[in-house]
């Protein structure tokens, strides 16, 4: 059965392939590429400068970029949207600004073992400088945390707690209200790594109540290069720039300068407003299929390609072994073969799977395996799409001089 979304990605037409590598990033719809093409066309100009129609027009679709974001996520003002690059500048933008400025030696800082590095590196950096212990929660087999575990590690000393509402390897989704709650009874505040959640269910920053939350636009289907950090606006007040130059500033004078207000005090430099309008129709195009259908979809694929693999005994599945809880990411190794190896078998087929450590080399030491191959599923995917993934998978053994063929 094929899929009604496909025919709306002009890649799948232009290069046909059984894209499953969503998790790295997503395609782009028609509609967002031709958004970004007609800001070039009809509104292109430096934003937030000009008096001229071209360049307002070009501040217009930046600010009402903002306003769709903020709708998106469920914050309360668009003061609270910054645009970034991607997930890895939001975050570390928190470490550099909040972090740095408002944790000190006897708190701690914590994140989880199997976090991607963006939300691990930041945290080392801004512990080590300013003196806090950095700790790690370690997750059970299917990624979860223990009781016990949180117990244990989220204590009154912690200041912050980065992780991620979704991990790029189990796909497991962590419960961050509840984490939320945890981490404000004793004061701190909790980071949230949005970057593999905002594409694949609806994120409410209020009704969830975390403090900050970063994605990128391009897993979402917009264009690269945009970003976003949502955070508290009681919180940005007090933070400090994380870059100082053009456009973020009330006045300078030789010997110093005030900063301008929120949003615009943390983007520093000419932005990205092209990217911005891009992200915008990405959301509204996202919005119209609906995250149902989008979990829906790829919950029935994960199913799929669980009943098959789980019939191969040489293959082995990380995290949950529950089809509903991957967020359509399947993470998986085959005896004797390097996922190296499994990426360029299917890549013969047209089949295009990521392999390697993720940027999570802390979870795969701690998974006690170097690499793995993954999958990862969007709304354009369909049963074709899988059944020739498994089928590829299928021969890989074979190619590989292995008797136990069984495909
Ligand atoms: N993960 C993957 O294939 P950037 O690169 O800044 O857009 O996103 C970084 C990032 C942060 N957190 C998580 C949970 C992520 O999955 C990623 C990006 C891609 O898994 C590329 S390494």
């Amino acid at each position: 059965m094929g899929n009604k979304y496909k025919k709306d990605f002009p890649v799948f037409e232009k290069k046909p392939c059984v894209y499953l590598d969503s998790a790295a990033t997503a395609q782009r719809p028609a509609v967002v590429i031709e958004a970004e093409r007609n800001f070039y066309e009809a509104m292109n100009a430096n934003p937030l400068r000009g008096l001229y129609e071209l360049s307002m027009s070009a501040t217009l679709a930046y600010e009402e970029a903002r306003s769709a974001v903020r709708d998106f996520i469920g914050a309360k003002e668009d003061a609270e949207i910054i645009f970034t690059r991607n997930t890895t500048e939001s975050l570390n933008l928190i470490a550099y600004s909040y972090a740095l400025n408002f944790c000190h030696e006897g708190d701690e800082i914590v994140t989880t073992v199997m976090e991607h590095h963006s939300n691990m590196l930041p945290w080392q950096m801004a512990a080590k400088r300013c003196g806090a212990k950095l700790v790690y929660l370690e997750p059970e087999p299917d990624g979860s945390f223990s009781e016990e575990e949180l117990e244990k590690k989220i204590t009154e000393k912690c200041r912050i707690l980065a992780i991620a509402q979704v991990s790029n390897v189990f796909g497991c989704v962590h419960p961050i209200k509840e984490l939320a709650k945890r981490v404000h009874k004793s004061g701190g505040i909790i980071v949230v790594d949005g970057a593999q959640s905002a594409p694949h269910m609806k994120v409410d920053v209020k009704e969830l109540d975390v403090d900050f939350f970063a994605f990128s636009g391009h897993k979402l289907m917009a264009p690269f290069g945009i970003g976003v950090l949502y955070g508290k606006s009681e919180l940005l007040e007090k933070m400090p720039p994380f870059l100082l130059g053009g456009e973020m500033i009330e006045y300078v004078r030789l010997d110093g300068a005030t900063y301008a207000e929120l949003p615009h005090k943390f983007e520093a430099g000419t932005v990205n407003p092209a990217g911005a309008h891009g992200l915008k129709a990405a959301i509204e195009y996202l919005l119209s299929v609906g995250f149902d259908e989008i979990r829906k979809t790829e919950d029935n694929l994960t199913k799929i390609i669980f009943d098959e693999f789980n019939k191969l005994p040489y293959v082995h599945i990380y995290g949950s072994e529950d089809p509903e809880k991957h967020t359509g990411i399947v993470a998986f190794t085959i005896d004797g073969v390097h996922p190296h190896d499994i990426a360029s078998i299917l890549d013969a087929d047209k089949v295009d799977i990521r392999a390697g450590h993720h940027c999570a080399q802390p979870l795969m030491d701690y998974l006690k395996v170097g690499n793995t191959a993954r999958a990862s599923l969007y709304l354009y995917n369909d049963e074709e799409d899988v059944e020739a993934f498994i089928a590829s998978v299928k021969k890989i053994r074979k190619i590989m001089g292995y008797a136990d063929y069984t495909g």
